[in-house]
């Protein structure tokens, strides 16, 4: 398509949608009408591509998980369609700022943060490798909360991020399957055969709403399969003279439309809320029975199954696909037990995203048995065989069978069931796979050493470089040419060039142009100033106890006070940028926010602190808003507890973008280091084997260090004399979770090496040329965190797909 052809079709398309002239349309309407363009042009490839995985045959993997986090499409999609210069000029020429037009599209934010973003991840990727896989999830009405600032508290408000239309998906009503809630299960024996009644169920209907999942440059679309639920009115018998079904009805409509409803803000935090477990199975069995339906097109025989399908489970979330696989085969398809085992276990593999303890998913028995009653008796058939085997088979762990058993104490451990009914589980960075294996599911190991494997995440580098960061993008195309787009580990070419001074000068130039567009935004947004010369640090992710963002606000605690005792003292002038979303009933992480918000109000509007300090919370961090922040970074906080952060994205990401890391020796910084050396990142704290002695020995005295240590006591006795936040505001909380509670996260502990680590970041980011040396060294390593390498790992490894 030629800029002259956009530009008609744009006319025509304004004309016939909107019935509007060029002069009169907004930008919302401009975002739609492009849009049109470019989902007419994707549906074109769409249809090509789902025709030729229809003729061919080929094996489909499905990536079953409760979120997303796709954020906007609307640029992703026109770099991948090659169309984004044409519309850029166009739309100039048209007099629209492309900019604005694009930030038209609401975040998709179905997703609380790392594992719903690698969920977009991968679709991009797989998708640009031309391999036939999809994702499977829910279309909540209402993604992520946002937050809202107010006081310096966080406020959560509805995303009703549906509020337009959503331009990327289509209705298939036609494609809708029912799923059906609790009731009452007879199991009849009839000719040797098992019979299976279920009675009484309340019936859901699904209904998918496809988003097509554009590859880069070579014509491939997947899909992203969303299901939203219905009530089913004929499904109703209004009989009563007395009027009440009505009534009922509704009810039962209310309940119904609550199962899509909106996407649990817990991350890393599981609460057995019936309706999540409702949210679980609706995923499941409709995804499932979706999945059969297009089996059965083409095959009657069951045993095909695990070579025409993948089913991959995002955590323990769509954990129920195990026991749903099970029902289907045997009670619908008619399989006997042992063939429905061996096909669900060929066919299903299971990614581990956490080892915290408190964000392990077991459900109570009642619920499940209520809730899903043949469901439930699969678990326990499950269980019983589990247990059974270990007993006999492995009689070294006999004494080992409760800790390992599906149910014990009244609940359903889905980690264990995910485990025994898969036939791969991965962790996501080296270090996170090694845990699991020696510690966390250390006896599973021992059953099921050939099942365990690592897969690195990855993040997409086409939206994390070339679409967020054009200017950087351009600049690697003209030194090492455009093959790192297609060949990310082609990055690595820019190795040579880490001591040429023309290029050293021209990347810091791209980033302070990046930190200007970004010191815009912030002083038109909040009114604040900040340099673009002073060293940007970051820290933006979910807010954690273990992700520390407190140690790093400890540490800006200490420079400020350092400011204050001496108004003279000399250091790089620094802008501390945080962005993190609590979980609404997560306290702790909420008083840190404000902790945060008032330390920046203090700081900000300090004449003492002059230019050399500035503190930004910035509101409602999101995709679109990462994207804004990423590119401008010259710090990366990565500093979280050793072995509590299984890999990280965010490093990566920010690494990629030419931000040096300042990071413990957890997750996948440990990978990073292991690529651009230790000169090139700065490490500190305990590593993760000393926080295991610690926690095993018990001898942790998170007193004794603040006792020791007078910048820290300095700085954490202000939280409680009120002698620098107002007096009605105490932070007695945090104080005590730290000195009372022994200080779970070794905060305290790692503040000495901290410190002594940013003086390290301060004195290198003096030396211009040093600096820049090493924020291309990491830029040419971060080709193997493309998700690229880790979706050809999964297909090759795991999946068994191949490219078409
Ligand atoms: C049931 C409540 C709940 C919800 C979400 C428990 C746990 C989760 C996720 C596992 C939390 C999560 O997003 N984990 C992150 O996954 C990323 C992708 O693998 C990793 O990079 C992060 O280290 C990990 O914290």
């Amino acid at each position: 398509m030629s800029r002259e052809e956009f530009i008609s079709s744009f006319q025509d398309k304004l004309t016939t949608s909107f019935g509007k002239s060029m002069e009169e349309a907004t930008n919302k309407e401009a975002y739609q009408t492009v849009s049109l363009i470019l989902r007419d042009m994707i549906l074109r490839n769409w249809q090509k591509t789902q025709n030729k995985q229809r003729e061919k045959d080929e094996k489909q993997m499905y990536y079953f998980s409760m979120e997303f986090l796709l954020g906007r499409l609307i640029e992703s999609n026109l770099i991948n369609t090659g169309l984004e210069k044409i519309c850029v000029e166009a739309l100039i020429e048209l007099g629209f700022k492309p900019e604005e037009v694009f930030s038209e599209e609401l975040d998709a934010g179905l997703g609380n943060g790392g594992l719903g973003r690698l969920a977009a991840c991968f679709l991009d990727s797989l998708a640009s490798l031309n391999l036939p896989g999809h994702g499977m999830g829910i279309r909540y009405k209402y993604g992520l909360f946002q937050q809202k600032m107010v006081n310096g508290y966080q406020v959560e408000l509805p995303d009703y991020w549906l509020k337009d239309d959503y331009m990327w998906e289509t209705k298939r009503s036609e494609k809708a399957i029912e799923v059906h809630f609790a009731g009452n299960v007879q199991l009849q024996s009839a000719d040797g055969h098992l019979q299976v009644e279920h009675t009484d169920y309340e019936r859901v209907l699904a209904i998918p709403y496809d988003v097509p999942i554009v590859g880069y440059d070579n014509q491939f679309v997947n899909s992203l399969r969303l299901w939203s639920a219905e009530s089913m009115p004929n499904s109703f018998h209004f009989h009563s003279q007395k009027g009440t079904d009505y009534y009922h009805y509704l009810d039962y409509k209310r309940s119904v439309e609550q199962i899509s409803e909106f996407l649990y803000p817990d991350d890393s935090y599981y609460e057995g809320k019936l309706l999540r477990l409702k949210q679980q199975y609706f995923l499941v069995s409709a995804g499932l029975q979706s999945i059969i339906r297009r089996f059965k097109k083409k095959h009657n025989d069951f045993l095909l199954f695990p070579q025409k399908i993948a089913i991959q489970i995002n955590d323990t979330h769509p954990s129920l696909v195990i026991p749903e696989l099970m029902r289907l085969l045997m009670d619908i398809e008619k399989l006997s037990w042992d063939d429905a085992w061996d096909i669900t276990i060929q066919t299903v593999a299971y990614t581990n995203h956490t080892t915290l303890v408190e964000a392990l998913e077991k459900w109570p028995v009642h619920m499940v048995k209520s809730l899903l009653p043949r469901i439930y008796m699969i678990i326990e058939e499950i269980n019983e065989r589990f247990c059974q085997s270990i007993y006999f088979e492995h009689p070294a762990l006999r004494n080992e069978i409760a800790n390992m058993a599906i149910i014990s104490y009244e609940q359903i451990h889905m980690a264990h069931l995910a485990i025994v009914g898969s036939h791969s589980i991965n962790g996501v960075a080296k270090l996170h796979t090694e845990i699991i294996k020696k510690r966390e599911m250390k006896n599973f190991y021992r059953v099921f050493p050939e099942r365990f494997n690592n897969k690195t995440n990855g993040i997409t580098h086409r939206r994390w470089l070339l679409n967020v960061n054009p200017s950087l993008a351009q600049l690697i195309s003209n030194t090492i040419g455009d093959g790192w787009i297609k060949e990310p580990r082609k990055l690595i070419h820019l190795i040579k060039y880490t001591d040429d001074s023309s290029l050293q000068d021209e990347i810091s130039s791209v980033k302070l142009k990046n930190k200007q567009k970004l010191a815009k935004y912030i002083r038109d947004e909040y009114q604040i100033t900040i340099d673009p010369n002073s060293l940007f640090d970051v820290h933006i992710k979910r807010l954690h106890g273990y992700k520390r963002q407190l140690l790093n606000l400890f540490h800006i605690l200490h420079l400020y006070q350092l400011c204050k005792e001496n108004p003279n003292v000399q250091f790089t002038p620094r802008t501390f940028i945080f962005g993190a979303k609590a979980a609404p009933g997560y306290h702790f992480a909420k008083q840190v926010i404000k902790l945060i918000t008032a330390a920046a109000d203090k700081i900000n509007h300090d004449p003492f602190v002059k230019d050399k300090l500035k503190l930004i919370f910035l509101e409602n961090y999101n995709v679109s808003l990462a994207e804004k922040i990423i590119p401008a970074a010259d710090i990366s906080e990565q500093i979280s507890t050793a072995s509590k952060e299984a890999s990280g994205t965010g490093n990566m990401k920010l690494m990629m973008n030419g931000a040096l890391t300042i990071g413990t020796l957890d997750g996948a910084n440990i990978e990073i280091r292991d690529m651009v050396g230790p000169k090139n990142i700065f490490t500190f704290g305990l590593n993760s084997k000393e926080v295991f002695e610690y926690q095993q020995n018990g001898d942790y005295r998170a007193r004794d260090v603040y006792n020791s240590d007078q910048r820290l006591s300095a700085v954490m006795d202000t939280l409680v004399n009120q002698s620098f936040f107002q007096d009605d505001v105490e932070f007695k909380n945090i104080y005590y979770s730290l000195l009372y509670n022994n200080d779970e996260y070794f905060v305290l502990k790692d503040f000495d090496s901290y410190v002594e680590a940013h003086q390290h970041v301060e004195q290198t980011y003096r030396n211009e040329s040093s600096w820049n040396k090493k924020s291309i060294t990491n830029i040419a390593h971060s080709g193997k965190f493309s998700s690229d390498r880790t979706i050809s790992e999964y297909a090759n490894e795991i999946w068994n797909i191949h490219p078409m």
